[in-house]
């Protein structure tokens, strides 16, 4: 099929528009079929920009510019016509000006390359919570990637209508008179790329960079920064939260989303092995959750990825061997190392590398005995990221593409916290939940920043959404606090619980890294409690700061005994650490909301203190 053959007007005219902005050589509109999908391997393969992987079928690695290797949040704009309507969290520029500049980038950038033409969907097809866009592309990995990461090509034609979500994606290097990429990743310089969101269009004009969430538009771009405009729009929640399905030993299931700022483990977490007898988690979704109320009242999600764009860093036998399994064919790997039998290879794989590797930078190097590196000489670059469809991971729940979603029983937030808050809390009521979410964060430590100053400090991530809300985050507040508002039956809403797996004690030399909990697999002790608070269950006691689990009433079968010496102090409210707590949000957090920091979460704020108070 060509461009010629779109049957809708509005469709065909606007990628008219864009080929004549761009001048691409040639315009392909992609089918999503598996011979395509192999005829693009081959022009990358030809090109030396792929390596097909001898260890792992159908798969290859790909390794990017030193320079275009992840999310530039710097260079990722919120459009609104009103700076206003953007917040404080997000950079805007108006959109008018915006749009004249990247006219000026776009303008020819696609000479001596191909446009593709990508039609996708987010969610499963035909679901009722699904939207569809559609993506301009040059680049052919980009193509690959959204062939896994979505339903994309001829299939979505039928469900297409006025309705899409423009998607406009250039790498931002033409190539003229013939010039070849010769092996080199094409992207533009840091002060060239745009990631810009248009939310009153619900448009996304990408230019620059070929990496992830920059160029894959169906993820953060659409399905978390347009996806959140318009779910407020319509009443709906799109989250950046993972969906899991827990089953107890009698074969009772709840569904549980969760949000975590980075490096919480989050898709560890929604690939999680129980190490309580008879229990299961199976996964839904790892990073993204789009939730509607259904007929019934009760909230619903889909998960609107296809596949896992999951760190590999770190993803060992150990920590997450259902992501290992889902990424062991069929996968596409970026800045990972390259074995000398044609396998991937990266640190914390849980293994040291034999003989030579290629590095992510395509320099050959000698393996170390060991599977860690020091800082900056790593061999895969800490962002490197396999691609693997989602229907491959082990643990996949049966359900994970039922188009009208699964109900929700729970909602988690969590971050990376050493001290004051607990290993699990529950809140009172809905818009206490909300309050929860408002305040996620993990602290900074000496491993995150090179600025002493900061260490110790609660960097915020509110619902771990902070780079991907297409909004005023008070406005983003408010509406999770309308959600609930809209419930026709407030019991049906999902419990809202805050856990940290990541309490330490560094005079504890018996504690592993000191972490008060040992989290992986032991989080399913904490999954059980929740899913039985989630019945009602008599397993609480009222505290100052929420619910929490009454003595006993964590499952400790099995945990090492270091562990349950440490699980009272995991269990304590710290009154102390709370009332800084508190006094960082007032002074250091809500302010940043001025007159948009909806006034139910200022006294949620003020009973907190009042009941911290009362504690002494
Ligand atoms: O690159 S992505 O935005 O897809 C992943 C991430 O940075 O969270
Ligand atoms: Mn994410």
């Amino acid at each position: 099929m060509t461009v010629n053959d779109i049957k809708n007007a509005k469709i065909k005219s606007w990628i008219e528009e864009c080929v004549k902005m761009c001048e691409p050589d040639q315009v392909v509109v992609c089918d999503g079929s598996a011979a395509e999908y192999d005829r693009l391997v081959k022009v990358c393969v030809d090109a030396g920009l792929a390596t097909p992987l001898a260890k792992k079928p159908h798969s290859y690695l790909f390794r990017s510019d030193p320079s275009d290797v992840a999310r530039v949040e710097k260079r990722t704009f919120i459009a609104s016509k009103k700076q206003e309507d953007a917040g404080p969290t997000n950079n805007w520029i108006d959109p008018v000006e915006l749009k004249a500049t990247m006219k000026g980038l776009y303008k020819g950038c696609m000479h001596g390359r191909t446009m593709y033409v990508i039609p996708f969907c987010m969610g499963p097809l035909g679901s009722p919570i699904a939207k569809y866009g559609i993506e301009l592309t040059d680049s052919e990995y980009v193509v690959l990637n959204m062939d896994i990461m979505t339903r994309a090509g001829e299939k979505v034609w039928p469900y297409l209508d006025d309705n899409f979500v423009p998607c406009l994606h250039s790498v931002g290097k033409p190539l003229e008179n013939g010039a070849k990429d010769n092996g080199v990743w094409a992207c533009a310089p840091v002060e060239k790329k745009y990631i810009s969101q248009f939310p009153e269009e619900h448009l996304v004009w990408s230019f620059g960079s070929g990496y992830g969430g920059n160029a894959l538009l169906g993820k953060k771009c659409f399905a978390l920064r347009i996806a959140s405009v318009i779910a407020r729009e319509e009443g709906w929640l799109a989250e950046h939260m993972l969906i899991l399905k827990l089953t107890n030993p009698k074969g009772e299931v709840k569904y549980v989303t969760g949000a975590f700022p980075s490096a919480c483990g989050k898709t560890n977490l929604a690939m999680l092995i129980p190490t309580i007898p008879g229990w299961k988690v199976e996964t839904v979704g790892d990073d993204i959750a789009w939730m509607k109320f259904g007929k019934d009242g009760r909230l619903y999600a889909i998960n609107p990825e296809a596949g896992f764009f999951g760190v590999a860093p770190g993803t060992s036998a150990q920590s997450n061997k259902n992501a290992l399994e889902a990424a062991s064919k069929n996968t596409i790997f970026t800045n990972c190392a390259l074995t000398e039998d044609g396998d991937v290879w990266w640190e914390g794989i849980g293994y040291p590398a034999k003989g030579k590797l290629v590095d992510w930078k395509g320099n050959v190097r000698d393996a170390l005995p060991k599977d860690k590196s020091p800082k900056g000489e790593e061999f895969a670059h800490p962002n490197a990221r396999f691609t693997a469809p989602a229907k491959q991971c082990p643990c996949i729940a049966s359900d994970w593409e039922s188009p009208e979603g699964v109900p929700i029983s729970a909602i988690l937030f969590g971050g990376r916290r050493p001290s004051t808050v607990p290993l699990v809390h529950q809140s009172r009521n809905w818009n206490h939940g909300v309050f929860l979410g408002s305040i996620v964060g993990s602290e900074i430590t000496a491993a995150s920043t090179i600025d002493a100053s900061q260490v110790g400090k609660i960097r915020r991530d509110p619902f771990a959404i902070l780079p991907f809300c297409g909004y005023n985050m008070g406005d983003y507040f408010q509406h999770w606090i309308d959600v609930g508002n809209a419930a026709k039956d407030k019991d049906l809403l999902p419990k809202i619980f805050y856990v940290n797996w990541f309490r330490k004690d560094d005079n504890n030399a018996e504690l592993p890294g000191g972490f008060m909990w040992p989290g992986y697999g032991d989080n399913s002790r904490v999954l059980e409690w929740i899913f039985d608070r989630c019945d009602g269950k008599d397993n609480f006691i009222d505290t100052p700061i929420g619910y929490m689990p009454k003595e006993g009433a964590i499952n400790t079968d099995g945990l090492a005994d270091y562990y349950k010496k440490t699980l009272p102090e995991i269990l304590k409210v710290d009154v102390e650490g709370w009332k800084k707590e508190v006094k960082d949000i007032r002074e250091n957090h809500y302010p940043k909301f001025g007159k948009h920091l909806p006034k139910e979460l200022m006294s949620i704020l003020d009973d907190l203190e009042k009941r911290l108070n009362a504690a002494n």
